[in-house]
């Protein structure tokens, strides 16, 4: 049984310092929300499986390659002989400011189905996580992500999902219709603050009415991030907790969600306190916003005290 079993479309990601059109040299890397989530996890010590989809290419390749190096289960990847691994471009354009354009149309993971996840699901997990850039893929992916948080809640397991709102994908009219409807299966939400609007409330309600409405939905606890301002963390009574994030160099804010979704995954596993998953999840998020890349900078477990380091000091 994995603590945790994820899925999603993870992509070939070219990065670029520069605009493309100039003709600037690009990096290859693997991108995908999940997927972050998944190497955070697997660097602070818990069994998590990704079970997303991918053409027969060489970019699937990377990408498998890549997630079994970080020691994350792949064995219930499946791949569409028919569609290719949806691929990411990132044009670093001014300072930390970035510009994505998406090649995912059509993709082998906007092919999945809520059958190519048998195995994972019969397998078991401690944990669920989804997020709504799967339920934007098309309405083979929507229904793979429905079915699971129905057969997760139905087995015991808790249910995550990250808003993850992706506006290149849908428009915010649609993402609120399915979030919507998705809100009774999960346990856990996790929301920006400028996304908690999206999955609850009207125009004029405040943030502890929407979190009620989830609450009421059947959620057990919300978690609302405000980026370089912390998070804060409310729990099935309504009673809500803040942490401020640690102040860091932002060197490429990208990925940051993930990485705070990790820390505090890891810390519900961990059967932290609600205080102290929140703090991880900070520090985690932390990690990725102060490294370059949407995962590659995230702490093994032994490294989450390198925050509190000094500035300029050698760790030797
Ligand atoms: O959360 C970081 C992601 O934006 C990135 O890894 C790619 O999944 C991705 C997306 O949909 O943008």
């Amino acid at each position: 049984t994995a603590d945790v079993l994820t899925f999603g479309e993870t992509m070939l990601s070219l990065q670029t310092e520069g605009p493309l059109s100039t003709g600037v040299p690009a990096r290859t890397a693997v991108a995908g929300a999940e997927s972050n989530v998944a190497v955070g996890l697997a660097r602070l010590g818990h069994h998590v499986s990704w079970a997303g989809r991918l053409g027969a290419d060489e970019p699937a390749r990377l990408v498998l390659r890549t997630l079994r190096g970080e020691g994350v289960d792949v064995r219930h990847a499946t791949t569409d002989p028919e569609a290719p691994t949806g691929a990411l471009l990132r044009e670093r354009l001014v300072g930390d400011v970035a510009r994505v354009h998406y090649w995912r149309a059509g993709s082998a993971a906007s092919r999945l189905r809520q059958e190519h996840l048998t195995a994972a699901l019969a397998e078991g997990a401690r944990v669920l996580h989804v997020t709504g850039i799967t339920c934007a893929l098309g309405p083979g992916p929507l229904s793979a992500v429905t079915g699971a948080a129905e057969y997760a809640r139905a087995h015991g397991w808790t249910v995550a999902l990250d808003v993850n709102h992706r506006a290149r994908l849908w428009s915010g009219r649609e993402a609120a219709a399915v979030l919507r409807r998705l809100r009774g299966s999960v346990d856990l939400v996790i929301a920006s603050d400028d996304e908690l609007p999206l999955i609850a409330g009207d125009d004029d309600t405040d943030e502890a009415a929407r979190v009620a409405e989830l609450l009421a939905a059947g959620g057990r606890e919300v978690v609302v991030k405000r980026g370089a301002d912390g998070a804060a963390r409310y729990g099935a009574d309504g009673h809500r907790l803040h942490q401020p994030a640690p102040r860091v160099p932002v060197i490429d804010t990208v990925g940051a969600k993930d990485a705070f979704c990790a820390g505090y995954l890891s810390g519900l596993l961990d059967a932290l306190a609600p205080a102290d998953r929140l703090g991880r999840a900070v520090t985690t998020g932390a990690f990725a916003v102060a490294t370059r890349g949407d995962w590659e900078g995230l702490p093994h477990r032994d490294e989450l005290a390198v925050l509190n380091a000094p500035p300029g000091s050698a760790i030797r």
